[in-house]
């Protein structure tokens, strides 16, 4: 069994200079409501390390945990991007804090992009995945919310998904937080990351 991920909340930063010193370092980013701080919760075997919030775009700021045991490895929760709410001014500041950050943090050895499940990627998680494809930035891709997919849907729906992530079905990683489905997996992927 991979033992769950000892996380402990660092800071929240709005800025890259204001993150501590890393050796390495795994980003989730997606879309907001997508499931990103659940999942981070799931991952740590605590609830409330990461706050899930009622009110979509509730993280605004790189939250920063320390995964504890490990030599100066952090996780960052990302602020999640696509609520209808958003200005242009606030996507705008959203994609310039982001993009600096995925590309100028060093310690940075995996970005996770969340997609949800249940409905797919969306256009915006899309042109995400071609940024990251075109900067070369190394980065897995992960679908939550298994268990809102009814199990007669699941292999059209894991077909479906990875498709219009440009990805085989295979490439894809599977999670529910709320039932546990894939964590244990995707774990012991994070300690190869964080390695
Ligand atoms: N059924 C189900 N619901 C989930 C799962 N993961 C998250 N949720 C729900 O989805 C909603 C959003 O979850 P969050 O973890 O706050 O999403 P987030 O991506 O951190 O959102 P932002 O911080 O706004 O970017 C919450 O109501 C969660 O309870 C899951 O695996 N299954
Ligand atoms: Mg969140």
């Amino acid at each position: 069994m991979t033992p769950p991920l000892p996380l402990q909340f660092m800071l929240s930063a709005d800025d890259i200079r204001h993150l501590p010193r890393s050796r390495a370092e795994v980003a989730v980013v997606g879309r907001s409501n997508v499931g990103k701080s659940s999942l981070v919760n799931a991952l740590s075997g605590r609830q409330g390390i990461a706050k899930v919030s009622k009110t979509p775009g509730r993280t605004r700021l790189l939250n920063c945990f320390a995964v504890e045991n490990t030599l100066d490895a952090t996780l960052v929760d990302c602020p999640g991007y696509g609520y209808a709410e958003a200005s242009k001014a606030m996507r705008a500041s959203w994609q310039a804090m982001i993009e600096t950050y995925l590309l100028e943090r060093e310690a940075l050895t995996m970005v996770v992009v969340l997609v949800d499940g249940e409905i797919g990627p969306t256009r915006l998680d899309v042109q995400l995945l071609d940024w990251l494809r075109a900067s070369e930035l190394p980065h897995a891709v992960v679908a939550t919310k298994h268990d809102k997919v009814k199990s007669s849907h699941r292999a059209k729906r894991a077909k479906e998904v990875a498709a219009g992530c440009q990805l085989a079905p295979q490439d894809v990683i599977w999670v529910s937080a709320t039932k546990g489905t894939g964590i244990e997996r995707l774990r012991g992927l994070v300690y190869l990351w964080l390695d």
